[in-house]
């Protein structure tokens, strides 16, 4: 039996193994029970009834559904794997948007004011997050719930913190699945954050529809601590804090970047990348880059570019988890592991060219 690390041991998902789900029609399974809190007794809830709960979109089945998937037990990913399995013919239904910005640029207060309007009209809104300080340190940019307080009180909305621990990749399938449970949930849009100093936008370009940068008024996005090649993933540049005393350099800035911005590639084929300003603040904008948004889901359907980027997407992140585990495997393989210290010192050394050093090494891994 195995406990998933979850903060409330109440709500640990147990796995029974060698039990087969009775009624799923999918052989071989091991057969997940969630034990569900209720009125302090718990009810163990198998897979199958967990999908349903998700497909209705009860809002606590959702959560344990996602808690599944982050599970890094390996006795988990096979229900898990099952669950979205399940789930798979009712996603794709939302507008997938990635936003990005250095911290303080005013992500965490836009989302609250941009997901406020969106579900006062009426729609449901998801967000979680792709934290690479979490990574590291197990924090959350999404533990600033201070700043998301009405939305996050506000019953069509659902906000799950960035899942922490183990590398990018690993928090990248999370958040990747999340994406598709939040969707067979009936949510019409998902916005994921993430910090754009490092790898991490990057990540989240390849899992949205739509990719928003976030800029502070004045300096220029690389005095900003905005990486280089962060501009070019952009579908839309936002120069947010248009408001009060800033008003006025936020509006300059972003004429500097609508011209800055038709010297580069855009992220997205045939589509101009914009530069706006708002403010998260006071609202102002807001509307217009929400209008931004649908211009483009418009060009990008119409062209069957949307489609061709979510199938493009799928494919690579196959064969992304298809490569990093085989250079997990490879790497800590014996073999590997005893030829390789002798065979990168004398590459090192230039004693040995380097693909002939690869040549050995990968003669060994095939047992040649
Ligand atoms: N004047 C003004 N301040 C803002 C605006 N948006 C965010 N801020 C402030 O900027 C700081 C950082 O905001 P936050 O949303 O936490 O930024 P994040 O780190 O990118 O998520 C906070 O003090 C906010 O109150 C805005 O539109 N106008
Ligand atoms: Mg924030």
């Amino acid at each position: 039996m195995s406990t998933l690390p979850v903060e409330d041991p109440h709500h640990a998902l147990h796995v029974m193994p060698g039990v087969k789900g009775g009624h799923d029609g999918l052989p071989g399974h091991l057969r997940v029970v969630v034990p569900v809190a209720h009125h302090h007794r718990r009810r163990a809830v198998p897979v199958a009834e967990l999908a349903e709960g998700v497909l209705a979109g009860d809002r606590v089945m959702l959560a344990r559904a996602i808690t599944l998937v982050e599970s890094n037990a390996p006795a988990h990913f096979e229900q898990a794997q099952e669950l979205l399995t399940r789930i798979l013919p009712r996603t794709g239904g939302a507008v997938r948007v990635g936003i990005t910005g250095v911290p303080g640029a005013g992500k965490s207060t836009l989302i609250e004011a941009l997901g406020m309007m969106l579900v006062e009209q009426g729609k449901k809104l998801a967000v979680t997050a792709v934290d690479p300080s979490s990574i590291l340190t197990g924090g959350s940019i999404l533990g600033d719930k201070t700043r998301m307080e009405r939305l996050s009180a506000h019953p069509s909305a659902f906000i799950r913190p960035s899942p922490s621990g183990g590398a990018l990749g690993g928090v990248a399938r999370k958040t990747r699945e999340t994406i598709l449970l939040f969707e067979a949930a009936g949510y019409d849009v998902v916005l994921v954050e993430t910090v754009g100093v490092g790898q991490s936008e990057v990540t989240v370009r390849s899992m949205v529809d739509f990719f928003l940068l976030v800029l502070a008024p004045g300096a220029g996005d690389e005095l900003q601590g905005i990486k280089k090649g962060v501009v070019e993933l952009a579908d839309t540049v936002l120069i947010n804090k248009a408001d009060g005393a800033s008003r006025n350099l936020a509006l300059m800035s972003r004429g500097d970047y609508e011209r800055a911005l038709h010297y580069i590639q855009p992220s997205t084929e045939g589509w101009m990348t914009p530069a706006l300003a708002a403010s998260a603040a006071t609202g102002e904008g807001l509307p217009e880059l929400w209008a931004k948004v649908q211009e483009f889901l418009d060009h990008t359907r119409s062209r069957g570019l949307f489609a061709q980027r979510r199938q493009d997407q799928e494919r690579s992140w196959m064969r992304a988890m298809v490569e990093e585990q085989l250079r997990e495997r490879f790497f800590s393989d014996p073999r590997i592991q005893a030829l390789l210290p002798e065979l990168e010192q004398a590459v090192a050394g230039g004693i040995l060219p380097a693909a002939s050093a690869a040549a050995r090494l990968l003669k060994a891994y095939d047992g040649e």
